[in-house]
């Protein structure tokens, strides 16, 4: 079992387990209002997280606003808003968190008690970014040496420090080790507990959260260490079951090596639920050959008949949210409480009901033969996942949908002696980290080789943070030759992954309707491409299709949408032709050796003229793919987007009509009355 936080979050978790033993966000949302300081580290909230940007953007426009340090090779709109932008040669992030710390440490500008009182390793980090000047860094990650000082400067001068990382370090080689070094900047200056002093080792989407904390990755529920036979005794106390019956014998399997044993033929059925591997993962000819394979039986759970339903055995009609209850937690430990607001259509069930379903076919008994499964609805769920957290560090003891409903959720942990909450954790720097107590031993951060108890009691016998140092080493595909860009690939602020909800909400697709490629004007202008010009984006996986826009992001590098599959509003294509529109046919089989996460921001690529461009690119004109070109026609809708607000307050001013906003996204109804889905008729079939 491994949830999509495989290829999204693993690295986060796998972060925080060096640096504190366990999983779970020091830090809190609430940090932001107070931070003088705040790093961003490949991270495009203003496009992925766009609440948490206004809340940012909050800060920007008041008093005191905050610096902000942008780390990101693309001009987005993040580093168009901060003091500094590091606009990076991909791949490069531990060389450049080490040219940092190597600055900060150089200057003094750590916090010596706190080292001292909290934390082992400093020595090793020490000796490690010594030798390493912050001219070395630059010149590595190509940046203005300047700029490397004044962005290390200001994070190591700052009173109350604030990071954020996501996926331009998640989804890189050396992710984990680069994600531990930010954690190392908070250490090293001693910033976590206090308000405005938080790491936020992000998550792109809430519920990856709950899959980590519930054992949906393949750790064990709880955070329990499943090297720790302690841990899974008591895992099987919660169970009623043999601690055998509990797989934990070796690491768990990773999604990229079931699909390697899938591919070999050792897995013969494969499950895949509110997942579209045939898009999302890495290599999709490959991807695409392992689901389809006659050996492979595949039962596909999903709202929509996705690509990865398409290639099924059988498909389970699954409801979404807001057609079932249930709670989800944010990545600052906030439990929400998410009530039904419809009936599911047609045969569509809650995926919780479906698993019941299952549980009770299949006669799971526990170890007493009563039913193993022992609730039947989401309420129950929650109270049985309670008792499995009773004791553990994300302990959610105190809380109750009751209590959740209408709270604006809480954060764990939550229990008798915290019953509000916790905002921040390691506020007295004690770490959840003592052998006894840890999530994992941790690994060496370069080679991902686990450390065993008897090292790691060495180690950390105190349960204290851990510093951990790497060294840079470079990716394992550079560009040169016949693929002398680099390629990477993410978001739009108007579409979702796969697009299987954003490609049916109009406003959305008519914004962003088709796949596009993002170059550097010194790039394009060296080829001879313009705005609008039809390229072949071609690595030694695959071909893709795109037009070209030309926008402020750095030389060297292509930037693709990875949105855009097979399954088309307007019919769809055929996966795997010339005119492949899915950035994952490029993306190569490669992932950190600590988290086992996928690499989709590091490949080498080429470039080439397919036909002159009649029109520019329809990518939008707003954040990271704004033109540089002028008279670019701005982003809209389409006639779907246009909409009338009535302000319905008696004090607010006349009700006017607001229409055509330019993107559809940017205009909030105030209070008026919600007049029901503003969208058209539904497109495409599918299993609902
Ligand atoms: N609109 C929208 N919002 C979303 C999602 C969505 O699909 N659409 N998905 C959600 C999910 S699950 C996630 S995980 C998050 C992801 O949120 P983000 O991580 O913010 O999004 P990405 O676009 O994947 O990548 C962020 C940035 O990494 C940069 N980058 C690429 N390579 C490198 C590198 O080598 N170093 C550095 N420093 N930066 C690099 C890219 O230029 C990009 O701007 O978004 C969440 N929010
Ligand atoms: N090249 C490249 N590839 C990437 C990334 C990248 O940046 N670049 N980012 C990676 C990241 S961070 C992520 S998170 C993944 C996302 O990859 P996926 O998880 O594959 O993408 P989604 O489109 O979110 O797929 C979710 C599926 O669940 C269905 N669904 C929605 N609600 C429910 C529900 O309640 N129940 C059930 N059963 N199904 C439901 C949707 O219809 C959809 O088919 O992509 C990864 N792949
Ligand atoms: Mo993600």
């Amino acid at each position: 079992m491994d949830g999509n936080t495989r290829l999204c979050t693993a690295t986060a978790a796998a972060a925080l387990k060096e640096s504190f033993g366990c999983d779970g966000q020091p830090g809190s949302y609430t940090d932001v209002d107070h931070a003088d300081v705040i790093a961003l580290y490949g991270h495009n909230v203003a496009e992925t997280q766009t609440v948490l940007w206004s809340r940012i953007l909050d800060r920007l426009a008041g008093p005191n606003p905050p610096a902000l340090i942008c780390v990101d090779p693309r001009e987005t709109e993040v580093a168009r808003a901060a003091a500094v932008h590091l606009a990076n040669r991909p791949g490069t992030n531990l060389a450049l968190m080490n040219g940092l710390l190597h600055e900060i440490i150089e200057n003094g500008w750590i916090d010596e008690r706190y080292l001292g009182e909290h934390t082992v390793g400093f020595e090793e980090l020490r000796k490690r970014v010594h030798d390493f000047p912050a001219e070395e860094a630059a010149r590595i990650c190509d940046v203005p040496v300047a700029d490397l000082r004044e962005a290390a400067r200001l994070i190591g001068t700052a009173g109350r420090l604030l990071s954020t990382v996501l996926q331009g370090f998640y989804q890189s080689h050396q992710a984990t080790a680069a994600a531990v070094q930010v954690n190392n900047v908070h250490l090293v200056r001693g910033m976590l507990g206090r308000p405005g002093c938080g790491v936020l080792q992000m998550n792109g989407q809430p519920t990856a959260q709950n899959t980590r904390e519930c054992g949906a990755d393949g750790d064990l529920p709880g955070f329990r260490n499943w090297s720790n036979d302690a841990h899974v005794r008591d895992l099987a106390r919660v169970w009623n079951v043999e601690p055998l019956d509990i797989p934990h014998y070796s690491p768990p399997t990773h999604a990229m090596q079931m699909f390697r044993y899938a591919e070999e033929g050792s897995i013969r059925f494969l499950y895949v639920i509110g997942t579209n591997p045939a898009v999302s993962l890495p290599e999709l000819s490959r991807v695409r050959s392992i689901l389809a394979r006659e050996g492979l039986f595949l039962v596909v759970q999903d709202v929509f008949l996705s690509e990865t339903a398409q290639l099924a055995d059988v498909v389970l009609p699954a409801a979404t949210w807001g057609e079932k209850t249930g709670t989800f937690t944010n990545a600052d430990r906030t439990v929400h409480l998410s009530d039904k607001a419809v009936e599911p259509p047609g045969e569509a069930r809650p995926d919780l009901d479906i698993f019941l379903d299952f549980a009770r076919r299949m006669e799971l008994t526990d170890q007493d033969g009563a039913p193993l499964v022992k609730w039947s609805d989401a309420e129950g769920a929650f109270e049985g996942w309670k008792e499995c957290s009773r004791g553990r560090p994300c302990d959610y003891t105190g809380l109750s949908y009751e209590r959740l409903r209408g709270s604006g959720g809480i954060q764990w942990p939550c229990d008798d002696a915290r019953p509000g909450g916790t905002e921040r954790l390691y506020a007295d720097g004690r770490f959840l980290s003592a052998p006894d107590l840890c999530e994992d031993y941790g690994r060496d951060l370069v080679t991902g080789a686990p450390l065993s108890q008897t090292e790691y009691r060495a180690l950390n016998p105190d349960g204290k943070a851990v510093i951990k140092a790497a060294e840079y080493v470079p990716p394992h595909e550079e560009p040169g030759g016949e693929f002398p860009f680099w390629l990477i690939t993410g978001r739009t602020v108007y579409h979702f992954h796969t697009r299987t909800k954003t490609a049916r909400a109009p406003q959305l697709q008519e914004a962003a309707p088709e796949v596009w490629a993002e170059m550097s004007p010194g790039d394009s202008g060296a080829l001879g491409l313009a705005e609008g010009d039809l390229v072949e984006i071609a690595t030694p996986r695959g071909r893709v299709r795109a037009r070209v826009r030309v926008t402020g992001m750095r030389d060297g590098v292509v930037f693709l949408p990875f949105h855009y599959g097979y399954w088309d509003a307007s019919g769809g294509r055929e996966p795997g032709d010339g005119a492949a529109t899915a950035a994952n046919e490029l993306t190569i089989t490669d992932w950190d050796p600590a988290s086992k996460q996928p690499i989709f921001k590091t490949a080498a690529a080429r470039v080439t003229l397919v036909e002159r461009g009649d029109r520019p690119s329809a990518a939008p004109t707003t954040a990271a793919a704004r033109p540089v070109a002028q008279g670019v026609p701005a982003t809209t809708g389409g006639t779907a987007a246009r909409s009338t607000t009535s302000l319905g307050s008696a004090s607010s001013p006349a009700s006017g009509r607001a229409s055509g906003s330019a993107s559809g996204l940017a205009s909030g109804s105030a209070s008026g009355p919600a007049s029901g889905p503003a969208s058209g008729p539904a497109v495409g079939g599918g299993v609902r």
